[in-house]
């Protein structure tokens, strides 16, 4: 569901309404947005695993929340932000191309959502258009990586903040991490390196998951190539071994699909075998299989969570691995055992649509969070606002 396109922002026209309210301390009425969302039911399949999904408050807001990622100690969560109305606005880039004589397009139109501080809303150009197109104040919004902590699993949630990763002028997205057992963390994310085309850094050996400052380094070869890596998920095994994953969109030689790739390093990040594409018989069989997400059980058994539309709509999936030889026998998945975990469900009342589920990520105890992506019906939608992407979880029984 992580998209690379490019945002014109006529910054010097934002327009905040604020509503000042009355005397009577009323609470608004609930908008059309607030009754899909308290009325829309992920499906849970594993009901002796799983409770009933919620809606992650504090952190499920107009703005777009998209690739996700939990803390194994289920303290913090990290998402891709963008305060945008994503799917209408890139129809419209994908309608109206910049090329001239169009104008830029009209980005306030589909700004939703807090702008976190220290967006990159870009002044610079983000083509070489004359200013009779594209004058001055016209400029990019790019992606960020949002960061929500809270003191305790029973705590809601802080509201959104920028991770100290992201990086002006770039989307980043994707973010994940690996727990190096020593007090340190390797954080991994993807970042937009030039147009179309996304990287996988890294900041091995940070101090926390969300350090003050932050130099991103590349992720090392050969990882990174020439087409869009994105969704990295890196899982330590033991002291020395690791592996990351991540999503393949338009490989080499590929077909435009979107499938999950591995790498596995047996010197702690030194260096890196070449990434293999997860054979098809398992899990790259369809046109969309992403964002995976590692989890060993509590019987040691190590299952594979991803997300695919194998069934149509993406939804979430797992499958568990033949013998747990994850450094030596990577690429042998128990494919009887693939199951679907969360179906995308309904809304209540016909008010909306429920178009996908995904970006899978557990905590060590199991507690599954992921996203939710509902829409309005078509009826109800405008060319600036038609659906929204939130963060849920569903805990573990
Ligand atoms: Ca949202
Ligand atoms: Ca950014
Ligand atoms: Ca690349």
């Amino acid at each position: 569901m992580r998209m690379n396109v490019n945002f014109p922002l006529l910054i010097c026209c934002l327009v905040f309404l604020v509503s000042c309210g009355d005397s009577s301390n009323n609470p608004p009425p609930p908008t059309l947005w607030d009754n899909i969302k308290s009325n829309a039911s992920p499906a849970i399949l594993l009901g002796t695993e799983f409770n009933t999904p919620t809606r992650i408050a504090n952190v499920s807001t107009l703005a777009w929340e998209d690739g996700m990622y939990i803390s194994d100690d289920g303290l913090h969560l990290f998402a891709f932000y963008a305060p945008i109305s994503l799917f209408k606005f890139q129809q419209y880039v994908n309608a109206y191309p910049y090329v001239a004589p169009n104008v830029c397009a009209p980005i306030t139109n589909y700004i939703r959502g807090t702008i976190l501080n220290g967006s990159d809303f870009e002044l610079q150009l983000p083509y070489d258009l004359p200013d009779s197109i594209c004058n001055h104040s016209n400029g990019l919004v790019h992606s960020e990586i949002a960061h929500a902590s809270r003191a305790s699993v029973n705590d809601n949630f802080s509201t959104w903040s920028q991770h100290a990763v992201s990086t002006n002028f770039v989307y980043d997205g994707g973010f994940s991490s690996a727990d190096n057992g020593d007090g340190t963390y390797h954080l991994v994310y993807s970042q937009s390196t030039s147009l179309n085309q996304n990287d996988i850094y890294w900041v091995p050996n940070s101090s926390s998951l969300n350090p003050d400052a932050v130099t991103p380094v590349l992720f090392p070869a050969p990882i990174n190539t020439n087409m869009q890596e994105d969704n990295p998920h890196l899982e330590r095994i033991n002291a020395t071994d690791l592996i990351l994953l991540f999503d393949n969109h338009f490989e080499t030689g590929g077909t435009g699909d979107t499938h999950i790739s591995y790498s596995i390093s047996v010197d702690n990040g030194t260096s890196w075998g070449a990434p293999s594409t997860i054979a098809t018989g398992t899990i790259n069989d369809y046109t969309e299989d992403l964002s995976s997400h590692l989890f060993m059980d509590g019987a040691n058994n190590w299952w594979l969570y991803f997300t695919s539309n194998r069934d149509g709509n993406v939804e979430v999936w797992r499958v568990q691995h033949t013998n747990n030889n994850l450094v030596t026998d990577f690429d042998n998945w128990n494919s009887t055992s693939i199951e679907k975990v969360i179906a995308v469900g309904s809304v209540t009342g016909n008010i909306g649509t429920m178009e996908g589920i995904g970006e899978p990520s557990l905590t060590s105890n199991g507690d599954l969070y992921f996203v939710v992506v509902y829409c309005k019906n078509p009826s109800e939608q405008t060319v600036f606002d038609g659906c929204d992407i939130d963060p849920w979880v569903a805990t573990k029984k």
